[in-house]
C-alpha cells in the first residue's frame, strides 16, 4: 500500500469540548502522521464550497450552520493507505453505528455533530487539501 495524504477536520463539537488533543492521540496511535494542521473559523463561503456535493441534501443548511458555529482544526494526515485508514479510525457517520474504539464511537455527539471529517477518495483528498493548505504548509 502506497503512502497517501488525506484531509481531516476536527469539527466545532470537538474544539468546543477541548478534545482535539484526545482525537489527535487516536490519529497518531493508528500510525497516521499529522503533516499540516491549523485552527480556523470557517466562513459560510468556505463551508458551502467544501460541502457543495451535499447541496441538495435536506441537512445542507444545518451542516453549514454547524461547521461555521465555532473554530475547527484542519489537518493533512499522511501514512500507508491514509484515506481508508483514517475512515476506519473515524468510524461510521452515525456514532450509534460506529465500531468500538473509533473516534466517533468515543467522542461524537450525533450524526450531524460527529467530531471529524475525512476524505473519501484520492481525488477528493487532493481537492480538499488544496482548499485549505498551500504546498509549503505541508511538511512531511
Ligand atoms: P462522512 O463524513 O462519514 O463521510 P457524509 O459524507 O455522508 O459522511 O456526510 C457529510 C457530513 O454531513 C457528515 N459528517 C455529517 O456531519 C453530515 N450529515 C450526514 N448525514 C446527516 C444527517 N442525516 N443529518 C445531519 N447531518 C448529516
Amino acid at each position: 500500500m502506497a503512502i497517501q495524504r488525506t484531509f481531516s477536520i476536527l469539527k466545532p463539537d470537538a474544539t468546543e469540548r477541548n478534545i482535539t488533543g484526545a482525537i489527535n492521540a487516536l490519529i497518531e496511535k493508528a500510525g497516521l502522521r499529522i503533516v499540516a494542521q491549523k485552527r480556523i473559523h470557517m466562513t459560510r463561503g468556505q463551508a458551502e464550497t467544501f460541502y457543495a456535493v451535499h447541496k441538495e441534501r435536506p441537512f445542507f443548511g444545518e451542516l453549514v450552520d454547524f461547521m461555521t458555529s465555532g473554530p475547527v482544526v484542519v489537518q493533512v494526515l499522511e501514512g500507508e493507505g491514509a484515506i481508508a485508514k483514517y475512515r476506519d479510525v473515524m468510524g461510521a457517520t452515525d456514532p450509534s453505528k460506529a465500531a468500538d474504539g473509533t473516534i466517533r464511537k468515543l467522542h461524537a455527539k450525533s450524526i450531524g455533530e460527529n467530531s471529524v471529517h475525512g476524505s473519501d477518495a484520492p481525488e477528493t483528498a487532493a481537492i480538499e487539501i488544496a482548499q485549505f493548505f498551500a504546498g509549503n504548509e505541508i511538511v512531511g
